[in-house]
């Protein structure tokens, strides 16, 4: 475990990319021992907020240029979203909105991580507010829906924002985060809020801040992770992290909201992407990754039936006797 704590202090410590002054990762305060031994896998992993890494082409910065236009869109909008010099707000604090912005080109690329800079605010009291924000990476976009404002039975990656607890028996803390992956054959159940196609997610509380909120996705060798930064620390927290995720190339990035008889304004400040210097075996690099279908591996636990996360097994495995010195 010692690992994999540092694992993540030294790739996610800081919330580097767009605060500039800020210290760069660096080896947290644990031992050499695991320095030396992941030290190489590690380097290769992480995005080091360089410009050189941000794709232009991928993220919504401010001030918002070829966001909406005819001639060089890089990205498009619909619904109820509106552009200000300062954010891009999905839903107003009104009932019964929808609105979605995205992406106008495909990403390519394999390994990527994405920094959303965002919002939830808004006149309701506690549980009188909704619905959230959605993330995307699918096949599809700008087709509106019940999903968070975009379309359901959708092909790819959600990760949701969910502010209103629709299932009143529902045990768990709103707002909650919580991670989706579809080959268009699931539905998401609003009314469980998506518990039954959910794979990961956690208690996150993003609503109503009086500071920046941010979140980050991360996508690399079928490991995806999700963190959070929303105490005003400048330090990623983990939220999911799971492996075993499929996901095509060729897919594209969007964001939208929903409001229903509840409301919120929900803002994107910003959403930069960044590609992550990974190297991929001759063999992954010769499939077609436009070809793949989004699909997650969940093991099977050999006793209760219960199902577990292909990480936890994957980490039970890497702990063979004569790997540690
Ligand atoms: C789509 O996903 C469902 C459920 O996860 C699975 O049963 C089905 O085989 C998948 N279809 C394809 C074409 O992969
Ligand atoms: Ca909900």
């Amino acid at each position: 475990m010692a690992a994999e704590g540092w694992f993540w202090r030294w790739g996610w410590g800081w919330r580097y990319p767009g605060k500039p002054g800020l210290p760069g990762p660096g080896p947290g305060p644990t031992t050499p021992l695991f320095l030396l031994l992941f030290l190489g896998r590690v380097a290769a992993d992480i995005t080091d907020g360089n410009s050189e890494h941000l794709k232009r082409e991928h993220s919504l910065i401010k001030p918002y240029q070829g966001v909406g236009s005819s001639s060089m869109p890089l990205w498009d909008f619909q619904g109820s979203t509106i552009l200000t010099s300062q954010y891009v707000r999905l839903t107003p604090d009104e009932r019964s909105k929808e609105g979605s912005i995205w992406n106008h080109q495909p990403c390519f690329l394999k390994d990527w991580e994405m920094h959303v800079h965002f919002r939830v605010h808004g006149a309701g009291k506690k549980n009188l507010h909704g619905d959230g924000i959605a993330l995307w990476y699918t096949r599809d976009r700008l087709v509106p829906g019940p999903v968070f404002g975009s379309k359901d039975n959708f092909h790819g990656l959600a990760i949701f924002l969910d502010t209103y607890p629709n299932d009143e028996s529902t045990e768990r803390v709103f707002p909650y985060i919580s991670v989706m992956v579809n080959n268009g054959s699931l539905s998401y159940d609003h009314s469980k809020d998506g518990r039954w196609t959910e794979l990961a997610g956690c208690t996150a509380d993003f609503r109503n801040r009086d500071h920046d909120t941010f979140l980050a996705v991360r996508y690399s060798r079928g490991r995806l992770t999700v963190m959070t930064d929303l105490e005003d620390k400048n330090e990623w927290k983990n939220c999911i992290d799971i492996t075993g995720v499929r996901l095509p190339t060729g897919y594209y990035f969007g964001a939208s909201a929903g409001t229903g008889d509840l409301s919120d304004n929900h803002d994107i400040i910003s959403l930069k992407l960044f590609q992550l210097m990974v190297e991929h075996t001759p063999d992954e690099e010769n499939i077609d990754w436009t070809k793949i279908e989004p699909s997650v591996s969940l093991l099977k636990s050999p006793k209760g039936g219960e199902v577990k996360a292909g990480w936890e097994l994957e980490f039970l495995q890497n702990l063979k006797p004569g790997l540690f010195p």
